[in-house]
């Protein structure tokens, strides 16, 4: 531990290497919606959950930081990535400090817990910066459907290993810092127990008309409809994380309004964006559909894309505005994770000339919501060292040929 305060205080990364050899051989092991309830119940354990996540945080963070190292050298050595792979070796150095100190010592454990309050903070600005990295990348080399899937691969599991380690380091900080959250005395750090998912959905439809209307000085309505195939009547409850829930929906909302404004700006009325949310044995599914035009199924794909999707230079924007409700590049693509991250997922339906749907799929049932994370083995090393091949699949010669505005209606 001196040692590694040693190179900590020199700035030195020596350590580092060796560290995340150690650590990546582990495989994370992924926690229940049930294990998570159970950490921060009446029966919980401080010290149980401190001796957890000082093995299971550097285990998250060695396994990603594998793969960090393979990306491409082009994006490594951008001034970004510089900085955000400083930020990982700093927190798994800090964090393994904890590896040979007293659980049973309260001043440990109190020191834990700040120093996974300082750890989140300096990780808050991960996705922007690791967009940055993105940009200056297509800037410089520009983008190629190879890179664009290798970096797609990639970021679904960087992002996916980051919403899990701050979701296990917001639980333990939120459920040992010995107050209840007095908005929600029921809550299970940020779980919800007993989560009303048509709330959610109103909430978010709420944030997003007010965005819109101050954009456009209108706002299409929502006609919501509820089926509980279980218990009619009965609202619809799943344990879950109501902020993840708002994140997908909000952006969902922002969406489908932006697309229903855009399409019917000559139009006196707006078409209503439709929510159904139905709960079945196995899912609990919310779909949204809206009348906004819809979206050619070769750009479907493009919407989910990190590297299509990060702030175009100026040239290549678009005729849409950069309106608020546009929202950050990584909008759908990190709703879907959130999705995934506890076994559902987020699917786009599109009619193009029509509308698009939407739909989160999420586990009904708590002990099937279980924490879905990337591991780095062989099979994911493939992936990294495949990335020369060609496609087993023809490519067309090229896209579409563009048509002018007389040829496009026959
Ligand atoms: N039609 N349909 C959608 C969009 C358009 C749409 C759209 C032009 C495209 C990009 C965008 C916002 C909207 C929709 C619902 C969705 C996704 C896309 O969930 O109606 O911002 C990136």
């Amino acid at each position: 531990m001196r040692f590694a305060q040693f190179l900590l205080k020199n700035g030195s990364i020596a350590v580092i290497p060796r560290l995340v050899e150690r650590f990546s051989k582990f495989s994370p092991s992924p926690l229940s919606m049930k294990q998570f309830i159970d950490f921060g119940s009446a029966n919980a354990c401080e010290k149980t959950s401190f001796v957890f996540l000082r093995q299971e945080l550097p285990v998250r963070l060695a396994n990603i930081m594998k793969e960090i190292d393979f990306l491409p050298d082009k994006l490594l050595n951008t001034p970004s990535l510089k900085l955000l792979t400083s930020w990982y070796s700093q927190s798994l150095m800090e964090i393994v400090e904890f590896l040979e100190k007293d659980p049973y010592d309260k001043e440990v454990l109190t020191n834990f817990t700040k120093t996974l309050v300082t750890v989140r903070n300096r990780h808050n600005d991960v996705v922007s910066t690791m967009a940055q990295g993105v940009v200056e990348y297509k800037e410089a080399f520009g983008v190629d459907p190879v890179t664009n899937q290798n970096v797609q691969y990639f970021l679904d599991r960087f992002y996916m290993s980051r919403i899990s380690t701050r979701m296990l380091m917001n639980q333990h900080t939120l459920i040992f810092n010995g107050s209840v959250n007095p908005a929600h005395p029921k809550h299970i750090g940020s779980i919800d127990p007993s989560c009303d998912v048509v709330e959610v959905v109103k909430d978010a439809f709420e944030s997003s008309k007010m965005l819109c209307e101050q954009y456009y000085l209108t706002s299409p309505d929502m006609e919501i409809t509820q089926v509980n195939a279980q218990n009619s009547d009965q609202p619809l409850h799943i344990v879950y994380v109501p902020s993840h829930l708002y994140h997908m929906l909000f952006e969902l909302f922002k969406n489908a309004m932006r697309a229903t404004v855009e399409t019917h700006e000559s139009s006196l009325t707006l078409p209503p964006i439709k929510v159904r949310v139905s709960l079945g044995t196995e899912d609990l599914t919310i779909k949204m559909s809206d009348r906004g035009g819809g979206v050619p199924l070769r750009k479907i794909e493009r919407l989910f894309s990190y590297m299509y999707s990060t702030a175009p230079s100026p040239v290549h924007t678009d005729n849409s505005r950069n309106a608020p409700l546009a929202g950050f590049g990584y909008g759908l693509p990190i709703s879907r994770l959130y999705a995934k991250y506890f076994q559902g997922d987020l699917q786009l339906f599109s009619m193009e000339g029509h509308g698009s749907s939407a739909v989160i799929y999420l586990k009904a049932m708590s002990s099937e919501s279980v924490e879905r994370l990337p591991v780095f083995n062989k099979s994911a090393l493939r992936h990294y060292q495949s990335s020369l091949e060609a496609d087993d699949w023809c490519m067309p010669s090229r896209e579409p040929k563009k048509l002018g505005k007389y040829e496009r209606s026959h």
